[in-house]
């Protein structure tokens, strides 16, 4: 072989490598596929960092933002049509099609790897192809999974970096399982129409290529967190939830922790950052914030439920970030933060809609701004920051153990029928209640406006196996020995005939979740109803909040025929699953519906 010939077939390596062979020889395939000039094994180093952001501020990758009021911080502009995750694209690529479910598109893994290494052909020359061990939760957790992502975007091991524990410990703890996910990620030629992002959850692999941007590139957070892990989680006995996890603290200094899961745009990050109003605040109460998005669960020796966050940090909506919405999140975002598509004020200040203060002049795409022709920021723009620089993150956020979960919460944004709050009546009948979440959609994020959406545990576009059964696996949990955590269901979207919210939402959201605590230690009143148990007006603290009785009547009623029609329509969406369903939510479901009577 002649040496020429040879340069071009052996890219340079750069950064440690790995004593670990699986992990060397997949990355020398990948090499051998993608063609990169070079391979970097990142080491998650303040240094590379660095190189990697001069790198990519040279290029105009990232533009840098006003250094004396968002110190150490950046926007990128994304491709215009890459904004988003692309569900119609994403894959479950498992041998049988029913196990993937009609949750899922499906392909078999022979099509998927096949019409995925077609793409990644030759796609990195020219390149540098960036390896990137990550562990997704604590480190020294036993709860927290590794994997390792292959990607040829800096700014994906930028993002990678904030989101996870990125780098060298993570490395040294795939070396010394000898587990780890695969993820490969391209961003190819952002090509709407060369755009796949497919999983193999039987062989924890990932492929995903022609985006770069977030939740289809950074493949620790939804591909491998939630869509790969629910996989695990099922073999192994756990949880992997679209869930927020927060502490709240009462004046006795006792906290106690809740899981919630809610669809998107019903504000999961604002809830996860909370701020007790003030009577609550002089008391005493505080809300510590664990994570906004994730939660991983499994059973501690005691038969509770112990969860730990994924993440390292949050990837938060910008758009509606405000000093009312949520003041915890501001002042976390105010330095070392990645904006994707956001605006800029004239003097380079990150501006998007909703924001209390400034002016934007140009827009996301890089135009001036002209209010005629679109938001200045696109409503899906994103920052991305480490949940330490949060005030209220919790200093038990980093526990390997995790910690213990005394309600899980649903939710909804449903403007009608809904009660503000509602307990389950047992397990079995929470895990109905979490089948039968949805929301209707806002303009945000679809052209319809107020369309109900079934979005079970939100786990609609997240679940990496059949939905039937999840459910089932979810029922699993109710067993001797277990010591399982009440569930609940709210709505802090309900409206008047008047069309206007009925509750006043974000921080006095805090007397809901009291009434939910106390409930789990027994001591808070709730009537009896065919959905469950809810709050009379005298269970609830509302000292301090000017909320008329026509408004709470009409939050804490149970409407008896609203919900007969509901659990019609819910009857017909659970037998969309056919015979894999579990028998015992039928019969759960079947229960409520006697209960309502005909
Ligand atoms: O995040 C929200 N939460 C949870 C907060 C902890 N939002 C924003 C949703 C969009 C992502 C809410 N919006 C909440 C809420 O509890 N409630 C509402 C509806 C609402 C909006 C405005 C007002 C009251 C309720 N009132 C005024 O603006 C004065
Ligand atoms: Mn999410």
């Amino acid at each position: 072989m002649n040496a020429q010939v040879q340069d071009v077939a052996k890219p340079a390596v750069t950064g440690s490598g790995t004593s670990l062979r699986s992990l060397a020889d997949w990355v020398e395939s990948v090499a051998a596929l993608t063609r990169p000039a070079a391979i970097h094994w990142c080491d998650g180093s303040d240094a590379e960092n660095a190189a990697l952001i001069a790198k990519m501020e040279a290029d105009g990758t990232l533009i840098r933002l006003n250094e004396e009021t968002n110190p150490g911080s950046w926007l990128h502009r994304s491709h215009p049509d890459d904004v988003a995750r692309v569900e119609h694209l994403t894959f479950v690529c498992t041998s049988e099609q029913d196990d993937a479910g009609p949750n899922n598109h499906w392909m078999s893994p022979a099509d998927g790897h096949a019409q995925m290494d077609a793409l990644f052909e030759g796609c990195m020359e020219g390149r540098t192809m960036y390896v990137i061990p990550y562990c997704m939760g604590p480190i020294e957790s036993k709860i927290a999974r590794c994997g390792v992502e292959i990607t040829d975007s800096p700014y994906v091991v930028a993002n990678m970096r904030i989101m996870t524990r990125m780098g060298a410990a993570a490395l040294s703890r795939i070396e010394r399982e000898g587990g780890f996910v695969r993820g490969l990620h391209s961003t190819g030629e952002l090509d709407p129409n060369r755009r796949f992002i497919m999983h193999f959850p039987e062989e924890l692999t990932i492929k995903s290529y022609g985006s770069g941007y977030g939740g289809n590139a950074l493949l620790g957070k939804k591909c491998h967190a939630l869509r790969i892990a629910s996989h695990q989680a099922r073999q192994e006995g756990w949880l992997a939830e679209h869930m927020l996890i927060l502490g709240i603290e009462n004046p006795q200094g006792e906290t106690h922790y809740i899981a919630a899961a809610f669809p998107s745009a019903c504000g999961k990050t604002n809830l996860a950052m909370l701020i007790p109003p003030e009577g609550y605040r002089e008391k005493g109460w505080k809300v510590w914030t664990i994570g906004d998005d994730i939660c991983w669960m499994r059973p501690g020796p005691d038969g509770r439920l112990y969860a730990i966050n994924p993440e390292a940090g949050f990837f938060g909506v910008a758009p509606g970030t405000s000093a009312k919405s949520n003041p915890n999140a501001l002042a976390t975002i105010r330095k070392n933060t990645i904006f994707t598509n956001v605006g800029l004020t004239a003097d380079n200040q990150p501006w998007w809609e909703g924001l209390d203060e400034g002016q934007p002049v140009i827009d996301w795409r890089g135009n001036d701004y002209d209010c005629s022709r679109g938001p200045a920021a696109h409503p899906n723009a994103r920052f991305t920051v480490s949940a330490k620089q949060c005030p209220s993150y919790s200093e038990h956020a980093e526990d390997p153990t995790g910690v213990p979960i005394s309600a899980i919460v649903f939710g909804g944004r449903r403007a009608s029928l809904v009660p503000l709050v509602f307990e389950a009546r047992d397990w079995t009948h929470g895990v109905l209640v979490g089948a039968a979440m949805g929301s209707e959609t806002t303009a945000a994020a679809t052209g319809q406006v107020g369309v109900m959406r079934r979005d079970p545990m939100a786990m609609k576009p997240f679940c990496g196996y059949n939905f039937a059964d999840y459910f089932a696996h979810w029922l699993s949990f109710d067993r001797p020995g277990m010591k399982l955590p009440p569930i609940f269901h709210v709505n802090w979207f309900r409206k008047g005939a008047d069309g206007r919210f009925l509750w006043p939402g974000f921080g006095e959201n805090l007397r809901v979740l009291e009434w939910i605590l106390d409930r789990a230690e027994g001591r808070a009143g709730a009537v009896e109803t065919p959905i469950g148990h809810l709050p009379r007006a005298d269970d609830l603290n509302l000292d301090g909040l000017d909320l008329d009785g026509a408004a709470l009547q009409t939050l804490l009623t149970f409407d008896r025929d609203g919900w007969r029609a509901e659990f019609d329509s819910l009857g017909a969406y659970l037998d969309e699953f056919g015979a894999r369903m579990p028998q015992a939510l039928k019969d759960e479901h079947g229960r409520v519906v006697s209960a309502l009577g005909r």
